[in-house]
This record gives C-alpha cells, structure tokens and sequence, in this order.
C-alpha cells in the first residue's frame, strides 16, 4: 500500500500547535466569535472510532474558523459523576474518584492522538467540587425562585438490597445485582419545575431553524401539548369520575371506562368489599416496578371493578374496569373508552367482549359490517344524536361548548412533559445542598457554606446502598436556621443538572466568585455550533433549554435558547451493529494511529457518509482514504522537487496549454467553493469528494503536459488543495504546506477565496435558424449539452413566436455554430 511518513510528522505538529496555542480562544473582543461545543462525554475511559466522529466533525470545522480568522471558543470537559464510575467501585473496589480520574487521563490522550484541537486550559469536570459548588448553587437559586420543590414519587425498591435503583438497573423487572423483583416505593423527592416552561420550550422550538427537524419533532412530542375536554360521567351509585379525552366527537361511542391501577376510586371501592379478583389486581399492579409499567409491548390486561358510570350523552349504563394500559400520571388517571376508534380500546374490547359502537366513519360511507380494527381517524358522526352528520373537527368544538354549557364537561390543556425528579439515591453525585431539622424542616445550605463536599474515604456496600448513609460527620450538621440539630440531605442530584448549564461555564472555568461572568456568557451565547448524539436529542437539550430560560427569569442572562444550531451525527456501525465495547466491535484508535495515522483516520470517518446518517465502517475505506493521503504526499512532494529542478515550460504545448489552464483554475476555484460551503453545511463527505476530484485533475494537467513547476497555475492549484486539506487532514497538511515554503503554520494563513472570475467558462454566439432562416442569437457557455441548447433556443423570444403552431420534426446542430428547426 502506497504509503507517507506519518508517523515523523504527526506528533511533531501537534506539540507545534500546542505551543503556539492555536487552540486557545483569545477573548480580544476584535473578532467574530464562534463557540464550537461538543457534547461532552461520560469518562467511561471508552473511546474508539465511533466515538472520534463526533469529535472529527467539529474538529474540521474549527479549524476552517480558525483559518477564517475568527475567535474560535472549543472547550471540553467531562460529565463525570455517575452510576458506572460507582458500579466500578462496588464492583472492583476502586474508588469511583480514582477510576474516573484514570479514565479521563486515557481519553484526554485519545482525544490527542485524532488531533482534535480543545482549549484545554478550559477543562472542567463535574464531579470537581470547584464545579460542582456551583451546581449546587443552580439548585439554590432555583429553590429560592420556587422552582425547585420537595414531592411524593414513586421509585424502584430492591426490597432485598434495601436500595433504590435506576430504571436501568432493573432487567425483566427484577434488580441487576439480586434479580429479586422489584417493588414499586413512594419517596420523597426533589423535583424542577419544568411544566412551568412546558409552553415556552414548546414555542421556542419554532424559532431553532437551525435543528434538525427530527429533534425538534422529539421534543415537541415530549413536551405532547393536547387540547381536549375533561368530561365528568356520573357514577350509577354517586359521584363522579372525571376523564380526559381529546377526541370528545368520539363520546356516543363511549362504551365503557377505565381506571389507572392507582386510581383512588379503587380505594373506595375496595373498602366497601370488592372481589377477590380485584383486589388482587390492583395490588399486583401497584407493586409492580416502575420500569415495567413504562414497556410499551405490555399485554394489556384489566379486570370490572363492579361499578358503572353514565355516559353523559347517551345515558347509557357503562361498565367501569381497571386496566394497566392507562396511566395514573397523566390526565385524570382515568378514560372513557371508545373501542370502534381507539385500537388499544379495540383490542381490550375485544379480549373481554365489551361493546363495540361505531360512531365515525371515513366521508360518504355508513358503518358496515363489524370492524377488524378501531377507525382512529377523523371522520363523519353517525349515530351521535343532534351531533350527527357533522364532521369530528366541528362535531368536537360543539360537544365541547355543549358540555361546557351543561357543566359536565371543561375544555383542557395538557402536557405530557412531567417535572423533573432530580433526587437519586446513590453517592456519586452532586449533594443536595439541603440540611432536615426537627422544627424548620427543609432548609437550604447558606451560599457562602458552599459546596457542601462528597466525602472520598468511603467504604462501599455491595448492595449499592449508598455510604453517605454510614457517614455520621457527613450527616450531621446544624440547622442554618435555628442553629438546631439537622440531619444533611443524603440524596445526589441527577447528573442531566450537572450537565444543564456547564456550556455556561467554559468562558471563565476557574472563577472562584460566580458561576459565570454574566457579560462573557451574553457575548459568547448562544452556542454556535452543538454537536453531539441523537441520544440526547430530549432530555439532555430540554434540561439545557430549561434552565437557560430560568436563569434568564432569575436575571443572570439575556437570552433564551442556549444552542443556536444543533447538529446530530449518525453513528459508526460494523456490519450493521453500533461500534460499542459491549458489542465486541470496536476499532481501537491505538490500532488506527499506529498503522495509519490520524490524517487518515480523520479523512475515513469525514468521507464515510453523510455526517448525519450511520455509517458502515471498513478496513477498505480506511486503506482507501490512506492511499489517497498517500498520493497527495507524492504529488505535491513530487511538486517540490521539481520546482528545485526548475525546468523550463516545453513550448510546443503553448496553445493547449491556455485553455487547459483556464480548466485547472475553473476547478481549482470550484473546489474551493464546494468545499468552503460543505464544511460550513456539513456534507463533510462531498468535501472530500471534491479533493479527490481536484488532485485527479491536478495530475492529468501535471502528467499531460510535463510541466514544470514555475507554471503559476500548477503552484496555484497545489497551494490551495493543501489549504483546503488542512482541516480535514492537519498533520499531512501542515508538513506539505511546509515543504511549499510557507513560513507560518498553514492555520494562521487566510482561508482561500473563490475568485469569481475563474469560474467564469467561455462561451460562443449560436445562431438559430427556422427551415434556414435566421430567427435569433444566445449566449451559451462551452459545456452546455445538446438538450439543452434545444430548450434555451426554442425559448428564445422571436424564435418562440415563430415556433407557434408548428411541429419541429427535426433539430440539425453545427457544433459550436449553428442550430435549424426543421417544421412540417
Ligand atoms: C377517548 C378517545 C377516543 C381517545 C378515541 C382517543 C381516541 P393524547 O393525544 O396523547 O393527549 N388517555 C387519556 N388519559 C390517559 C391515561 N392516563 N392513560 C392512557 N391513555 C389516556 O391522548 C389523549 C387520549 O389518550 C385521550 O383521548 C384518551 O383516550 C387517552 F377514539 O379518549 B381518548
Ligand atoms: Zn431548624
């Protein structure tokens, strides 16, 4: 395989980059700002191919920046507190410190060896308390805004271990470590308010035209704004049950309701005496965890609970059930159900043979024979007393005025988005900055007493119960109020707060003062450019947005959105697989740098596909993008020793040799449009496309005409394909712009510009003609093809008009001359 000294110059240039800082950000104030973020990562101490296209995308493109003169901001840092790092230390008996600290070490350097350039002297960690005092006072401010509140909520209980674990923990809704099943527990708990911002992070998605589309459909979908009418149905023995429904024109085919599991009606009926059966069901559902309840593939199962409502319209008696496909968090925990129209209501109807009434159907028809399915779409009412014959959009405006009128029923907004439980009950995490007393109850930790600090020398429990538990000096502490006996909160805040506001933090990382600098933060915000996984696509980026826009009502910022542009990078699969550890499919960078560099590395994973779309990752590709390096190594090295040689331009090819000249420079200027635009647009893919394009093109004319070096042309297009390798390919890049005779790092020349007058092609006067008589001139440029000379000369004015009502029955073209219309 055609190969370069890589390994000579690779590292060579990196420590030169480093030393003339080229990454840092220079906070001047003179310059255009642009703040390139990268997600930052867990420190799981896994980084391999896949993970390096994240980093490579965002990588090309600050360094184009960079060229183009602008005060590029690209911090990193480590979102590092977190489960795995304590499953390592009850598993291993390594402290989840020392195992992060050693992680991050590892992928600091990996991060090295792709030549991905941060501005590391801006590195944060979360789990650094000069960090964390700071999360912790995010958490303050948004108590003392009421924003953060204490509340019941159900977690998973591992009634063996006696710990709380996270839905991920629970497998088969049992516990990882014990494989007991897992109970359902109430725990008091904290939470964010972030339903008080449910309608604003739903409008400002409108104004992020810079997202792709299918996030902004996932947060949209997350946040689920539902217009409907809470309906009251009388209950045959008294009392009400209230239900949400937004499709009230579906009401005349209400045929039976059903109760979430946790319903408090089930209470009282259970108290007056219910079956066996029941009771039963209700309580094996109740127990049941968390983490199962929310499966979506769950059979759906439900039992009478003896009772029966009223349907409000039809005054029919309808049976009440309970079933574990309606939710108690949402709506009223309660449904009328319409099985003709609701398939999840089909299915259960049918299973328990309850009544099935149609009451919509599609335009124009009238109900059939029994349906093999619900007809959930809109339709024309049937069947709907004074309602029928309407359409479902009128028929639900009217239902709703009349239940409104009645009292029976009330318009209702809802959001499915539900506040944000922040409380874990692990030890790897930021403290709650919250002391319990006897006579004040929850009282926030002072500002000043900040951070409340996560004591190291711990010992930990294999259960996973969390050793803040066993620490009497961690727990104790004074009231801050009545200077009373307190006990210290024990529960750690979910690491998405950590992550919520640390691309606040970058522009001053080492402030001791505040978490930010308000000033800085309004200049550089919001971020240019966001790069990261679709994974994050919800709760990560809600949260992020949330805050942001508390903190703007609490006045410590003037904006409202934190990432202006968001891009999503598809991932890196082997033979269909995601590349992950777990999966055994990994490449390792080490492999990768040491048998062929990370130029090549770097221009693989950019020429792979489409940034945005998986990708399928291959030692071919990887040996045909290094091949490619390899030939550009020869090329412009070939270039240099010639230009020594300094031989004269043969003469006979003078005439050629013009418009070949002209050819070269078109593409030489093509080029550097394309891949300007490309980069800025990421289509990374076309980019490289368009070098491989231009170094054929730089051949053919070097190898057709044995030119010499001295052709101003020729250096030309060398010089720029080098610059516009460079962000792509920094390390081959920077050597071969050396060995041109630059005298500075190719980073800090300007970006090459497109001359607009090079793109410009000759062109040459056609004549048109109509059964040999002249009608008309154009303008066509060399390349146009013969199509497409028809079309412009047949839409010429004059020619048009003569052309009316006749029938071309030929075309004769005199290349580069003349064209006639032969007509019947
Ligand atoms: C009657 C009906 C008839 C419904 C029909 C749908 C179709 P979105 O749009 O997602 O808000 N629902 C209400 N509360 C529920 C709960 N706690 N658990 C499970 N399902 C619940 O959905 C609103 C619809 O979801 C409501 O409209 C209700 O079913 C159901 F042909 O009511 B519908
Ligand atoms: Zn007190």
């Amino acid at each position: 395989m055609r190969s370069y000294p890589f390994k000579d110059i690779e590292s060579r240039w990196r420590f030169y980059w480093d030393e003339i800082g080229l990454f840092k950000a220079r906070f001047d104030g003179f310059r255009q700002k642009f703040y390139c973020l990268d997600m930052f990562p867990y420190p799981s101490g896994e980084l391999h191919a896949g993970h390096g296209r994240n980093y490579i995308l965002g990588d090309t493109l600050a360094r184009m920046k960079i060229i183009q003169g602008l005060d590029v901001l690209r911090p990193m840092g480590w979102d590092a507190f977190g489960l795995p790092a304590e499953n390592a230390a009850i598993e291993r008996g390594i402290h989840p410190v020392e195992w992060t600290r050693s992680n991050i070490a590892q992928m600091k350097h990996e991060f090295e060896q792709w030549g991905t350039g941060f501005d590391w002297e801006r590195e944060v960690s979360t789990c650094d308390p000069d960090y964390y005092r700071w999360t912790q006072w995010l958490f303050l401010e948004l108590h003392k805004a009421g924003l953060a509140y204490r509340g019941e909520a159900a977690v998973n209980w591992c009634p063996k271990c006696g710990t709380v674990l996270a839905n991920e923990q629970v497998i088969g809704g049992a516990c990882e470590r014990c494989e007991t099943v897992v109970s359902q527990k109430k725990l008091a708990q904290w939470f964010f308010r972030i339903t008080d911002y449910a309608q604003e992070l739903l409008d400002g998605l409108d104004e992020l035209t810079d997202w792709p589309e299918k996030v902004k459909v996932m947060q949209r979908n997350w946040i689920g704004r539902s217009e409907g009418v809470d309906i009251d149905f009388p209950l045959e023995a008294g009392g009400k049950l209230s239900c949400f429904t937004t499709r009230q024109d579906t009401i005349y085919g209400a045929t039976y309701m059903v109760l979430a599991p946790e319903h408090p009606l089930l209470d009282e009926i259970m108290q007056s005496g219910a079956s066996r059966e029941l009771e039963e069901f209700v309580e094996r559902e109740r127990k049941q965890s968390l983490a199962r309840r929310w499966e979506p593939a769950q059979e759906k199962v439900g039992v009478f609970t003896g009772r029966n409502a009223i349907n409000p319209m039809t005054r029919a008696l309808i049976p009440v059930w309970v079933a574990n496909y309606v939710l108690f968090e949402y709506g009223t925990g309660a449904v009328m159900a319409v099985p003709a129209h609701d398939q999840r209501d089909f299915e259960f109807a049918t299973k328990y043979s309850l009544d099935i009434k149609e009451v919509i159907v599609p335009g124009g028809k009238q109900p059939g024979e029994a349906l093999s399915q619900a007809y959930e779409d809109e339709g024309v009412l049937v069947d709907s007393g004074p309602f029928s014959n309407l359409f479902s959009q009128e028929a639900r405006e009217k239902i709703a005025s009349h239940m409104e009128e009645e009292g029976t029923g009330k318009r209702a907004l809802r959001y499915k988005l539900r506040d944000w439980l922040v409380s874990r009950q692990r030890y790897w995490g930021t403290p709650i900055p919250i002391v319990y007393c006897q006579t004040c109850s929850a009282v926030p930790v002072p500002e000043a007493e900040l951070p409340v600090v996560l004591p190291e020398d711990v010992a930990f429990d294999p259960t996973g119960k969390s050793p803040l538990l066993d620490r009497k000096d961690f727990l104790g502490a004074t009231c801050p109020r009545c200077g009373g006996k307190g006990r210290r909160e024990t529960d750690t805040l979910d690491t998405f707060v950590d992550s919520s506001w640390y691309y606040l933090r970058y522009p001053t990382p080492r402030d001791k003062k505040r978490p930010f600098d308000r000033e800085l933060v309004n200049r550089w915000l919001p971020v240019d450019l966001y790069i990261g996984g679709v994974e994050h696509a919800i709760l990560h980026l809600m949260y992020s947005r949330f805050i942001t826009k508390a903190l703007r009502d609490m006045g410590h910022l003037d904006f409202s959105e934190p990432f202006g542009r968001l891009f999503a990078q598809g991932m890196i699969c082997m033979d269909g697989v995601k590349m992950s550890k777990s999966k055994g499919n990994v490449v390792s960078n080490e492999y990768l740098v040491e048998r062929y560099g990370a130029d090549t590395a770097r221009l693989y994973t950019l020429f792979i596909g489409p940034p945005e779309r998986d990708a399928e990752w291959t030692e071919k590709g990887v040996e045909g993008a290094h091949r490619f390096l390899g030939r550009i190594w020869n090329q412009v090295t070939e270039f240099c020793a010639r230009s020594d040689a300094a031989a004269p331009a043969p003469a006979a090819a003078e005439s050629v040799r013009a418009s070949d000249q002209v050819a070269l420079r078109r593409k030489v200027h093509q080029t550097i449009r394309k891949v300007t635009d490309d980069l800025q647009s990421f289509h990374h893919n076309t980019a490289v496309s368009a070098l491989m394009e231009l170094s054929n093109e730089i051949r053919s004319y070097t190898r057709g005409l044995g030119r010499s070096a001295t052709d101003p042309v020729l250096k030309e297009a060398v010089v720029k394909f080098v610059q516009l390798l460079s962000p792509m390919a920094p390390h081959i890049a920077e050597e071969l712009w050396r060995r041109l005779g630059g005298k500075e790092s190719v980073f800090r020349e300007p970006w090459p510009t497109c001359e607009e007058e090079a793109l410009k092609e000759d062109s040459y006067l056609l004549v048109i003609q109509i059964d040999g008589k002249l009608r008309g001139k154009i303008t066509v440029p060399e390349s146009t093809p013969e199509a497409e000379l028809v079309a412009l000369a047949k839409a010429e004015g004059n020619v048009a008009s003569h052309l009316e009502g006749k029938t071309v029955s030929d075309t004769v073209l005199v290349p580069r001359k003349l064209l006639n219309f032969v007509t019947r």
